[in-house]
């Protein structure tokens, strides 16, 4: 079994409702199990600001699926929920972002873990860090790291 971490994250339809769907999905899939899942936040817009606030989450999970076939199983639920993205980085009713592959370092054409932007948004660090802040990311503490950007960028939990 492989611990990993998955992001969360909705700014259309009813976002509440959407992410718990997803973590029962995510749950219900063969080869995963969800661990524990860090509280719902409010979260500014990053990237292309010109849209809604963000409900985001992160889940703990053990899989016995290689880095490939979970990420086929993430983009499967995204699917199922509607994803629709008319804009890139633009709303979407349902972002699955594997954030942590164990602690592989997974690099193919489309997908790379740890998730390369991670470390900057306050929306993945701060519940990444409710659930472990002893991880350890480019060298820092995840718990230290998210305190920071927590400072930095509007983030509050609902
Ligand atoms: O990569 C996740 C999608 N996304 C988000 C998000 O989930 N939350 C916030 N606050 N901003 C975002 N920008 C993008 S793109």
């Amino acid at each position: 079994m492989i611990r990993c971490y998955i992001g969360l994250g909705s700014n259309q339809g009813d976002s509440k409702a959407i992410i718990e769907e997803a973590l029962a999905q995510l749950n219900e899939a063969a080869g995963i199990e969800v661990l524990r899942v860090a509280p719902l936040y409010r979260t500014a817009p990053q990237g292309y600001l010109e849209q809604d606030d963000f409900i985001n989450t992160v889940a703990e999970i053990d899989t016995s699926l290689g880095p490939e076939a979970l990420l086929a199983c993430l983009q499967r639920i995204e699917n199922r929920l509607g994803r629709v993205r008319t804009v890139h980085w633009g709303p979407r009713t349902l972002d699955l972002d594997l954030l942590l592959y164990g602690d592989e370092t997974v690099s193919l054409p489309n997908l790379q873990a740890p998730h390369p932007r991670m470390g900057q948004r306050a929306f993945v660090m701060v519940p990444l860090a409710d659930l472990n802040g002893q991880l350890r990311l480019a060298g820092e503490p995840v718990a230290a790291t998210a305190k920071r950007l927590a400072g930095e960028q509007r983030i509050e939990r609902c």
